[in-house]
């Protein structure tokens, strides 16, 4: 396995639609494995294909609490099948946006379908902290972010931010 570095925003791979897979092959495996490494070293509970810049309907997630046995998931080509009209609220962050965080409401139940790490074709019906995190990786799958959710004034003090730290880092790094 290996670490991916996670691409932060703004960055066009983080706007961009991700493909559907054709299959789940070795290669979408080794992608899978590669983004859990990435995922729980960082740490974060999911984590989509454009986060490491790979274009491609795949995700990763692991809402396990911490001293509770790792539950890892894999999923290629996810597709809510149905949502709730009941709504619930969860204060977000998001690996792409360090060090930031905004209460994001969406519906409080989903179902998805989804192709797992065998390439076997699961469904799931889900609520709470795991289904917040599949539709926040859905959305990434879409090119959309958190801070899409959030009014323009909020989005762009939060992005204005991250260029400054991208910046910052740019700097360091040299
Ligand atoms: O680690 C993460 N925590 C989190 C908290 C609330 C709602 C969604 C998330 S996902 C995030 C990791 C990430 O950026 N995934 O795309
Ligand atoms: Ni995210």
């Amino acid at each position: 396995m290996a670490k991916l570095p996670i691409v932060l925003a703004p960055d066009p791979v983080l706007k961009a639609k991700a493909k559907p897979v054709a299959a789940v092959d070795d290669s979408i495996r080794r992608l899978m494995d590669d983004m859990l490494e990435t995922m729980y070293a960082a740490p974060g509970i999911g984590l989509a294909a454009n986060q490491v810049g790979v274009l491609k309907r795949v995700l990763v997630l692991d809402v396990a609490r911490e001293g509770d046995a790792p539950t890892p998931m894999g999923m290629a080509n996810p597709e809510i099948v149905w949502a709730s009209d009941e709504l619930s609220v969860y204060n977000e962050g998001c690996l792409s946006l360090p060090e930031h965080y905004a209460d994001i409401t969406r519906p409080k139940e989903v179902r998805v379908r989804y192709l797992d790490r065998d390439g076997k074709k699961q469904e799931i019906e889900t609520d709470g902290l795991l289904a917040t995190c599949i539709q926040h990786e859905i959305d990434h799958l879409d090119g959309v972010l958190f801070v899409d959710h959030l009014s323009a004034l909020k989005r762009n003090m939060i992005l204005k931010k991250l260029v400054k730290l991208k910046k910052q880092r740019a700097e360091d790094g040299e």
